[in-house]
């Protein structure tokens, strides 16, 4: 049931003065005649009925709506163009409590943003999602979108959209009706009044689901852009309700109670790898413990970096593999260049006792470097009392920074000692892992064969893990 709301007058869940426009404005930055601020007022609308508005995240994209944050007072996001569904999984899955409005037009998610709508929709992300289709980019003064009719003249198409060069016309709510996952999909019109109300409802309902947690609910909503398609306010609605309506018939879609069941088939096959390598792995990964007794005396934000080849990455998810056999939450986020090799490499790993909730690690308090380009670079980042874990055997320079705990460690030399030249990044991992005393070394030894897989080399990566350990005790470092 929609509750009582004002006929006239402001919503709560609207500012009072719109601050961009200056003290005491109170109109939007929208065309006159533009649907933008009717839907967003239905919105607003359905924001105070629900009583939502302290729970509310409106995420608003690039386009002609970008500046919703101005008139929203709820949660703001402003996202890059087309990635609001992406944004929104992450606000969501973190703040579960939280209603994501995830507000886009047809550029933003037809056009550049159509991987991050499909997939969220495939995942059946539980959020609202306002699609704004008035078939123009209209922010940047009238380009041809995925939705523009065939023939319709725009900037970038001055003879008329044209079905072999152009595509045809994308149907959105067709597209989403054609995944599983999505329990609401709805086409609905701004364009008479018995439309607007019809619009309201879906509005309305879209974001009781979320309340309710049912899952993905999507509501297109043609809308009028009198400036882009060179008409005034009323003959762009009557064409909206007399043509556009031809193209994009109106109507629900979609209305299930929960998300759809599986497609037959899809739990019939339970393991299709017959990859030996793969099945060995599994097999490994259950023999790991899950539990962690030692709590963590500190997250760990480390940032592993050196050349390519030096197996930097691999460093990285032998850490995370740990981490993550010790039942802590972990994060891996490589950074390569498109050399493989020879070219630089670094990357962030978090270890956590909590979720995580980036993967950047911008001030690790763990660095190990490599190579001595590595230390000029992230030399300065890292915070007071880090650890900084240095390859001497290559890098020739000493670590400058008098706050930082240093650890100098002939990382390739040991390798090479014990026949395995590339092994440089065991090394180091050991002798962090050591010193910090973040993951026993039993654990560590027990992941080496999931992450550097050559068999082969099994052994020797063992027994340079020992060899670590000792040259460490030698120097009096442990
Ligand atoms: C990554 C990126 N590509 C392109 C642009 C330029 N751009 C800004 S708005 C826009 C189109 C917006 O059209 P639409 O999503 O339909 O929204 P409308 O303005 O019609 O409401 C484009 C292409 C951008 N800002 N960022
Ligand atoms: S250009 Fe079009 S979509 Fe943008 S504010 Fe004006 S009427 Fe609305």
């Amino acid at each position: 049931m929609i509750g009582q709301v004002q006929k006239f007058g402001k919503s709560d869940s609207f500012y009072d003065t719109y601050e961009r426009k200056g003290e005491g404005e109170q109109s939007t930055h929208y065309c006159p005649g533009c649907g933008h601020g009717t839907i967003q007022k239905l919105i607003a609308q359905a924001i105070d009925d629900l009583k939502i508005q302290d729970r509310t995240i409106f995420l608003s994209p690039v386009g002609c709506s970008v500046f919703a944050y101005y008139y929203y007072d709820t949660g703001n996001i402003q996202c890059s163009h087309g990635r609001a569904p992406a944004v929104a999984t992450g606000v969501k899955r973190t703040v579960k409590d939280a209603i994501v409005i995830s507000y886009q037009g047809d550029g933003d998610l037809a056009g550049i943003g159509m991987t991050e709508i499909v997939h969220a929709a495939n995942r059946g992300e539980p959020i609202t999602v306002f699609f704004i289709n008035n078939a123009i980019y209209g922010m940047t003064g009238g380009q041809m979108a995925p939705t523009t009719p065939l023939g319709r003249k725009t900037l970038t198409t001055p003879f008329g959209r044209d079905r072999d060069r152009d595509g045809m016309p994308m149907g959105m709510a067709e597209l989403m009706q054609a995944i599983a996952a999505p329990v609401f999909i709805e086409r609905c019109s701004v364009a008479t009044p018995k439309e607007l109300l019809k619009t309201r409802k879906a509005v309305h309902k879209a974001l009781q689901n979320q309340i309710d947690n049912k899952g993905f609910s999507f509501v297109e909503i043609l809308s009028p852009c009198p400036t882009n398609w060179g008409m005034s306010p009323v003959d762009a609605r009557t064409w909206m309700d007399q043509q556009m309506t031809l193209l994009y018939p109106l109507g629900n879609f979609r209305d299930s109670v929960t998300k759809q069941d599986d497609r037959p088939g899809d739990q019939e096959e339970p393991l299709w790898l017959d990859d030996e390598a793969l099945v060995d792995l599994l097999k490994g990964a259950s023999d790991v413990p899950v539990m962690r007794m030692e709590p963590l005396s500190e997250t760990q934000r480390v940032k592993i970096a050196g050349f390519g080849g030096q197996g930097v990455l691999s460093a990285g998810e032998l850490v995370a593999t740990c981490g993550m056999s010790e039942g802590l939450a972990v994060s891996w986020l490589p950074s390569y260049g498109p050399e493989m090799r020879g070219g630089s490499a670094n990357v962030s790993v978090t270890l956590s006792m909590e979720d995580v909730g980036s993967p950047l690690v911008d001030h690790p308090n763990v660095l190990l470097v490599m190579n001595g380009p590595s230390l000029d670079h992230f030399e300065d980042q890292v915070v007071e009392n880090a650890l900084v874990f240095v390859n001497s055997s290559i890098v020739t320079r000493k670590v400058r920074r008098t706050d930082v705990r240093t650890i100098y460690i002939p990382a390739t030399d040991l390798a090479q000692e014990a026949g395995l030249v590339s092994a440089a990044n065991v090394v180091m991992v050991t002798a962090y892992l050591l010193l910090s005393k973040a993951i026993p070394l039993d654990t560590l030894k027990r992941c080496i064969p999931l992450v550097l897989r050559k068999k082969a080399f099994l052994e020797k990566n063992l027994s340079l893990v020992e060899r670590t350990m000792v040259y460490l005790q030698e120097n009096g470092m442990v």
